[in-house]
């Protein structure tokens, strides 16, 4: 058996998170379907059995007629392959759904309780499918779940927060325990919502794995971004996970020491990003450290410099100042009042200078969220 499996594809998401311009979201829109069709066409190029979904696959609270037809024709166009639906949280079911609401090619099934239900797929294999039916679920859908022990594989698909293995802040909707898997006698589960994606080991076997977004959303979308194809003959699932993503958000740190002009800063930015995407590149540069003293920094320039190559740039300065350009620092800000304060202080001729300097310099250091470390 072999099974493509992805999740969070987010079509019509509006990308509100990152503030991007309209044009550029437009253009991410575009790309979350181009992915579809690469999805799609990998599972044909594999020849797998059926092709699993588990959740986000559109924004529900934004989805298009169009975009819902263009899903119609494109999994029509994969008949006669089976697709398998899990809705998510933010494409959950309830009567008045796209899910719902439309009528969906005869090849695509969509789960639509909040409880596993089974659906045999070959001789041998049964995927038991949830679908969130509220945009906050809550309980746990496996409390009282058990699946027959009858030789047949037994394959969970499911949108849903599993609680042990993850750092990435996500609301915890449909939660679980992989101990519930087990319980359950779940062999393996295809699953979505983080969007950083990962394979979960248990006793030394995978038995559950996130794609992750196949498409990057935003900044804050590190990790892995793949589909998950799953061959699974006699003995052990084999998991191959698959890069799909044509766009990458790019966050770098950058020290401009010893640079002291703009273009060259620029330059400079433009080397330290190892590998770009092949068809959008969005770049996020903190500039840190101390601003060095012969840099007159000219953000907007920098900004078209880097838009040459980026199609997207934010530079956000979080520069100390250098000691000798204490004097330019009269923004009228708590950073601001503070420098002229302690400036004042070392007008005054104050017994140790030295200290106050110090204070002076930990204190703007602490305003830029730096380690304050003594060198
Ligand atoms: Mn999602």
């Amino acid at each position: 058996m072999k099974l493509l499996h992805f999740s969070d594809l987010h079509l019509d998401s509006p990308f509100s998170k990152s503030t991007m311009p309209p044009k550029i979201a437009q253009g991410c829109r575009l790309r979350l379907r181009r992915t579809l069709i690469k999805i799609l066409d990998l599972a044909v190029e594999h020849e797998v059995d059926a092709v699993t979904i588990g959740g986000d696959l559109f924004e529900g609270d934004r989805v298009s007629k169009d975009t819902i037809q263009f899903l119609r024709e494109s999994f029509a166009q994969l008949a006669p392959i089976p697709i398998l639906i899990a809705p998510g949280n933010h494409d959950y079911y309830n009567p008045v759904s796209p899910y719902a609401r439309f009528e969906w090619p005869e090849n695509v099934y969509i789960f639509s309780d909040y409880k596993p239900r089974p659906v045999t797929l070959m001789n041998d294999v049964l995927i038991w499918g949830v679908a969130n039916t509220l945009p906050n679920c809550r309980d746990n859908p496996l409390t009282e779940f058990r699946a027959h022990p009858d030789g047949m594989k037994h394959l969970l698909l499911l949108h849903g927060t599993e609680m042990g293995h993850f750092d990435e802040s996500r609301g915890e909707y449909a939660p679980f325990q992989v101990s519930d898997l087990e319980r359950a006698g779940i062999q393996m589960a295809l699953l979505g919502h983080f969007h950083g994606g990962r394979v979960i080991h248990h006793h030394d076997r995978a038995i559950a794995v996130y794609p992750g977004s196949p498409q990057p959303l935003d900044f804050g979308e590190t990790g892995q971004h793949t589909v998950v194809l799953l061959d699974w003959h006699d003995d052990e699932p084999r998991i191959t996970l698959i890069p799909v993503a044509t766009q990458a958000f790019i966050t770098l740190d950058f020290k401009p020491e010893p640079i002291s002009d703009t273009h060259s800063l620029a330059e400079g930015i433009i080397s330290a990003i190892p590998e770009k995407a092949p068809e959008a590149n969005f770049l996020r540069v903190h500039l840190i450290g101390e601003e060095p003293e012969s840099l007159n920094l000219e953000l907007g320039l920098l900004e078209a410099h880097l838009s040459q190559y980026f199609d997207w740039v934010v530079i956000r300065n979080r520069m100390r100042k250098a000691a000798s350009k204490l004097g330019q620092l009269d923004e009228k800000t708590v950073r601001g009042r503070f420098a002229q304060r302690l400036k004042k202080m070392l007008e005054e001729e104050p017994e140790d200078p030295a200290l106050i300097e110090m204070a002076l310099k930990y204190g703007l250091a602490a305003f830029e969220e730096e380690d304050i470390l003594d060198s």
